[in-house]
């Protein structure tokens, strides 16, 4: 043993409280393979940019954030087996993810029975926080988020009537769907037609010839951004002209890749738009087109905003090195953050309790509509 070690060693013993830095573990489960990339990439970069950020500026009292990232390829199965990768191998504090809520129904309930916090920045389905108190979402429900986007449509294009077709074999389209019934009905919307399809389907003529025939005056499309594109250009090629109300799926560039201006007109509700005038979006929207030289997302501002929240519940608490202690901390620090970032302000509402069961927390934030002008949104004025 060197003279320096021994001398190390023995102030070490004098000193058993002596608090050192160390590094906070936080996981990231998203989809970074298959076709959900097209989400779970701008989620990462999201993550990574604030976590870089929040570092170069001390990270968490001195200590600094490290993201474990894992694939889940946009799968429920892959899901389950990466939450306890993080959780039980990697020993991270708290986990991103899963990128759609349908993965989330499965491997939510493996974050709350190891009691640590399962943050999903894209999962608006209902139901998702009542899977347990250690589940948390900055992603707006589309419960909160649709009454707006079909109030605006309506005010926009005089709609009286529309058809609506959904995706029958995913939780985040079958709970859109859901949820626009429901809106339509209070808003006195008549459905004209309700048309359903499955995962992989690449042909919709001829759910979209019986839209034709009911003459909607819009379609309403819970899909996920693929298959709403499809929809949109083979309803143009169908020479049908109306325009599209949508949900959380819409908020990708991946719809105008394949679409272009045949989306022009549709309507979708968000938090964030990139005409978000405040000063941390403009540092957002900065620092996310030197990084990445590609236009950010809703998904990538919320996934950034989520990993500032994180930041902020973690300086309100002391990290002890009880990885158990440390996440039940965090889960306890979380619900009184407020927070001002790309999507606005924000802060942190309790879910209600469902089946006597104890429920996570939802994000309380206004949604804004935007419509698509030249292959691109911009806010509806
Ligand atoms: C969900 C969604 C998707 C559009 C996320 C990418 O909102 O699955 O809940």
């Amino acid at each position: 043993m060197s003279q320096q070690f021994k001398l190390y060693a023995a102030l070490l013993s004098l000193c058993p409280f002596m608090v050192q830095a160390a590094d906070v573990r936080i996981g990231l489960a998203a989809a970074l393979s298959g076709p959900t990339i097209k989400y779970g990439g701008p989620i990462r970069n999201g993550l990574m940019l604030a976590a870089d950020s929040i570092n170069a500026q001390g990270g968490i009292n001195g200590n600094k954030l490290v993201l474990v990232i894992a694939d889940e390829q946009g799968k429920k199965e892959e899901a389950v087996n990466v939450f306890k990768k993080l959780i039980y191998q990697d020993k991270v504090l708290m986990l991103f993810g899963p990128t759609l809520s349908n993965s989330a129904f499965a491997a939510d309930p493996v974050a709350n029975l190891a009691k640590t916090v399962v943050f999903a920045t894209s999962n608006t389905a209902d139901g998702i926080t009542a899977m347990g108190p250690y589940t948390f979402r900055n992603s707006v429900t589309e419960a909160d988020v649709l009454p707006t986007t079909v109030r605006a449509a309506i005010r926009q294009f005089q709609i009286r009537k529309v058809a609506i077709i959904y995706g029958n074999d995913d939780a985040f389209t079958k709970s859109g769907y859901d949820v626009f019934k429901n809106t339509l009905a209070d808003q006195h919307v008549l459905v004209t037609n309700t048309e359903t399809y499955s995962k992989g389907e690449t042909s919709f003529k001829a759910q979209l010839n019986r839209i034709k025939d009911s003459a909607p005056d819009a379609i309403v499309c819970s899909c996920l951004t693929e298959e709403a594109a499809n929809i949109i250009l083979q309803t143009r090629s169908l020479s049908m002209k109306q325009p599209f109300i949508g949900g959380n799926g819409f908020n990708s560039s991946k719809l105008f890749d394949i679409a272009k201006d045949a989306a022009d007109n549709t309507l979708m509700g968000s938090p964030w738009s990139v005409e978000n005038v405040t000063p941390a979006n403009k540092q957002f929207l900065t620092d996310y087109r030197a990084r990445f030289k590609t236009e950010p997302d809703q998904f990538a501002a919320q996934a950034y905003d989520a990993m500032y929240i994180v930041a902020e519940a973690l300086k309100t608490i002391r990290l002890s090195g009880d990885l158990a202690k440390d996440r039940v901390a965090l889960r306890d620090a979380l619900p009184q953050v407020r927070h001002e970032g790309a999507t606005g302000k924000f802060a942190f509402r309790k879910a209600p309790a469902r089946d006597g069961k104890e429920s996570g927390y939802d994000a309380q934030q206004e949604a804004i509509v935007n419509i698509a002008k030249g292959g691109k949104f911009v806010l509806l004025k």
